[in-house]
């Protein structure tokens, strides 16, 4: 994998290219935007590229519909962004708020600076990819208080700088975000799926909503430092994400399902061989993942995935809901295509 040397400048540069004079727009009043969460059913694991924020696969997702963020922003005559968290003011020195004034920042005019509310309909960092929606939602709510009326997948690469599966937080239903070959990032950017599947079902079963030790970012680092496995990984997620793609366009449940759960899988085995190991389950996440797969030897199509965190996602059809309900009866089912 080459890494090719770019500098903080250059993705200032590129920023300032994309927004050409739009970026100098005299702000609206206030504008906002929601953005749903999304989960990879083929996983992004690692970054070719870090400051452009460039994966090493393409990945493909489905939205989470009304699990998501919802962000309102307004101008503020102050020194900073003002930034809240599900009502709550956010220190600016958490990492939550420097990720996002350092967009922000890179953005807006000189010296403009937005009061931010941001409201997580998903637990904050616990896997539930927030750092997605929020990303897609702030870059929707700029794009709209700036009047910068930019095409989606220049939308989609500036959410990218934000965030990785921000990139695929834009739209509702299935979304691919091409890993692309352009060394600033401009072909790395994701788009709607036309397929629909409005039988599809999601579970969440939310082991904890804890924030998470080790952050994806550095997670991802870690295990392209460290992990022997990851060599075989980009081979495999290139070709799940194909098989995903095709089962989708066929409507085929079980090749779908069946693949994210073993690309989930074989993301969490690559990063258990990184050193220090990366284990993101805890004791609960093991029990329910038994639990799912006994059920399934029982006759029940159900699949899972997990992310960077000990959640897990299920994946089902509407006509096996109720037998989900019964097996799982704190899951959470999100119907994505509602
Ligand atoms: C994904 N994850 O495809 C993968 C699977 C977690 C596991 O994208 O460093 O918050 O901001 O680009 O997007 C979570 O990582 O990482 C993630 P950055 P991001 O959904």
């Amino acid at each position: 994998m080459s890494q090719t040397p770019t500098s903080i400048l250059s993705v200032d540069q590129w920023v300032d290219d994309v927004l050409g004079n739009a970026k100098f727009n005299s702000p609206a009043a206030h504008a906002s935007a929601y953005a749903p969460s999304n989960i990879a059913l083929s996983k992004y694991w690692g970054k070719r590229e870090v400051n452009f924020n460039l994966p090493v696969t393409g990945s493909v997702s489905i939205s989470l519909a009304e699990h998501g963020t919802k962000t309102g922003l307004s101008v503020v005559d102050a020194p900073q962004h003002d930034i809240t968290l599900n009502g709550e003011e956010v220190d600016a020195s958490q990492s939550f708020a420097i990720k996002l004034s350092q967009w922000l920042d890179r953005v807006l005019p000189n010296n403009l600076k937005l009061r931010v509310d941001t409201y997580n309909t998903v637990p904050t960092a616990a896997g539930l990819a927030s750092s997605a929606s929020g990303f897609a939602a702030l870059t929707l709510a700029t794009n709209s208080l700036m009047g910068w009326q930019l095409p989606e997948h220049k939308l989609s690469a500036l959410a990218r700088l934000g965030s990785g599966s921000a990139s695929r937080s834009l739209w509702h239903g299935f979304v691919k975000w091409q890993a692309g070959e352009q060394p600033n990032g401009s072909d790395s950017v994701a788009f709607l799926l036309k397929h629909q599947w409005p039988q599809l079902r999601v579970g969440l079963l939310t082991v904890s909503s804890q924030k998470k030790a080790v952050s994806s970012r550095e997670g991802m680092a870690r295990t392209i430092a460290t992990s022997a496995l990851y060599k075989q990984w980009p081979e495999q997620a290139n070709s799940d994400l194909t098989v995903i793609e095709t089962a989708i366009e066929a409507g085929d449940f079980e090749t779908m399902a069946g693949t994210a759960e073993n690309n989930a899988m074989s993301m969490h085995a690559t990063m258990a061989a990184a050193w220090p190991p990366l284990v993101y389950w805890q004791p609960d996440s093991l029990t329910q993942m038994h639990k799912v797969w006994q059920l399934r030897e029982q006759g029940l199509p159900l699949y899972l995935t997990m992310d960077a965190g000990p959640n897990l996602k299920l994946l089902f059809e509407a006509k096996h809901q109720s037998d989900v309900e019964v097996a799982f009866p704190e899951v959470q089912v999100i119907t994505p295509f509602g």
